[in-house]
């Protein structure tokens, strides 16, 4: 005889038993769809993170790193806007940082010969709604890739404020194609004493040297626009003149040692030579004083071709204060046995005001008289 009462009991069991198994099959599930959401916001979100790192990487690895809230997690959009989006990503992600490639040798961004011309008016604003990458004071840093140099472009100044724009206007967008980390600094003689180019030469080296860790100087007059970016604003193996082949000179150079107009220095070089003589007031002949020490300390002339060194000058007439200084040809007959007193050690000047400009910075200082 079978027992009734036992049969229930299994029956119960059973259902237990099966009760249990759609609980746990419930609980599995629930954490399975969990998992699921969790992995797929994380697959989402990857394919932007894989692309953004990947853009940022035009160049060979170099030497800057770049935190990734800066150069991984956002876009262009958003750096230039000092935007932040990591917010969203994993944390291991915003940990990380990448390393921007050297921008190489020759810029990809170059065009060669420009038009120039000095006929068209020039605004401050216009200039300034074309070059919305710089930062106060004139300063760009190239954002795909780390600038081959952080160059200082020293413009010596006095009343000159309409040739400084048409500069502005050829010189940003030119910089900024041959990807340099660059600052513009525009030395302002004040006072109505003789202008004395040289030394306002030696005063931008010293207060651009206080903004950043400059290697490269290039100094130029305001009034001298080149007309081929491939003629890099940069220093090279030997001190480096820029403006060649001048229009007013008919496209020539005017003689073999001829130095001014624009020209560009290492810091090393520049510290060989003393920096530049402080005591030629007036036009004429510290240029070549400058050759001269250069020559003395063993060094030679680097320029680019004929055609690429091609510019032009803004046609002016003579500066009041600027009359030709009677006494340089004495002095470059001298440089040799001057150079190591008259130069950046023995500089002393006034800053009477600096001013971080949207596309300079300007710098007025006193220099004293002859
Ligand atoms: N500079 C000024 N203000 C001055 C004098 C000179 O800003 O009052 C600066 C400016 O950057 C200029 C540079 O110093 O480009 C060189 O001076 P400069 O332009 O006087 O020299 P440059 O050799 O001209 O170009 C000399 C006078 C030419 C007169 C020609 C008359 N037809
Ligand atoms: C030389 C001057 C340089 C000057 C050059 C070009 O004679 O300082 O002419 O001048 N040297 C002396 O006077 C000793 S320019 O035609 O640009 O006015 O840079």
């Amino acid at each position: 005889m079978r027992d009734p009462v036992n049969f229930s009991a299994i029956h119960k069991i059973c259902k237990l038993i099966v009760l249990l198994c759609f609980l746990h099959i419930s609980v599995v599930f629930v954490f399975y769809v969990k998992s699921f959401d969790i992995g797929h916001a994380f697959i989402h979100k990857e394919p932007t993170f894989t692309r953004r790192n990947s853009t940022a990487r035009p160049f060979p690895a170099g030497t800057n790193s770049v935190s990734t809230a800066e150069g991984l997690a956002t876009t262009n959009h958003e750096r230039n806007q000092g935007i932040s989006s990591n917010k969203q990503l994993p944390v291991a992600a915003s940990q990380q940082t990448i390393e921007l490639g050297k921008c190489p040798e020759t810029s990809p961004l170059l065009v060669g010969p420009l038009q120039v011309e000095f006929k068209t008016p020039v605004s401050l604003e216009q200039v300034m709604k074309d070059n919305v990458g710089l930062r106060p004071g004139g300063r760009y840093t190239p954002k795909d890739c780390v600038a081959l140099q952080k160059v200082a472009i020293i413009i010596p100044f006095r009343n000159r404020d309409e040739h400084l724009k048409f500069w502005l206007h050829y010189l940003h967008p030119i910089l900024q194609r041959q990807q340099l980390d660059y600052g513009i600094y525009v030395i302002n003689q004040g006072g109505t004493q003789t202008f004395n180019r040289a030394k306002l030469l030696n005063v931008g080296y010293m207060e651009a040297l206080k903004d950043y860790d400059y290697g490269c100087f290039v100094f130029s007059d305001v009034d001298i626009i080149p007309m081929d970016d491939r003629n890099t604003y940069k220093c090279f193996d030997q001190p480096r003149h820029l403006s060649v082949s001048m229009d007013k000179f008919g496209f020539k150079l005017p003689y073999w040692q001829y130095f001014g107009g624009v020209s560009a220095m290492s810091k090393e070089q520049f510290q060989k030579i003393n920096g530049l003589p402080n005591s030629y007031w007036g036009w004429g002949g510290e240029d070549d004083d400058i050759y001269n020490r250069l020559s003395t300390k063993g060094m030679t002339i680097s320029r680019a071709s004929g055609t690429v060194g091609k510019c032009r000058m803004i046609r002016h007439n003579r500066d009041k204060k600027n009359e030709p200084n009677p006494q340089r040809f004495n002095r470059l007959a001298h440089t040799r046995d001057t150079m190591a007193k008259d130069g950046i050690n023995s500089l002393t000047y006034t800053v009477v005001g600096k001013e971080q400009r949207p596309l300079y910075t300007y710098i007025t200082v006193e220099v004293g008289e002859p």
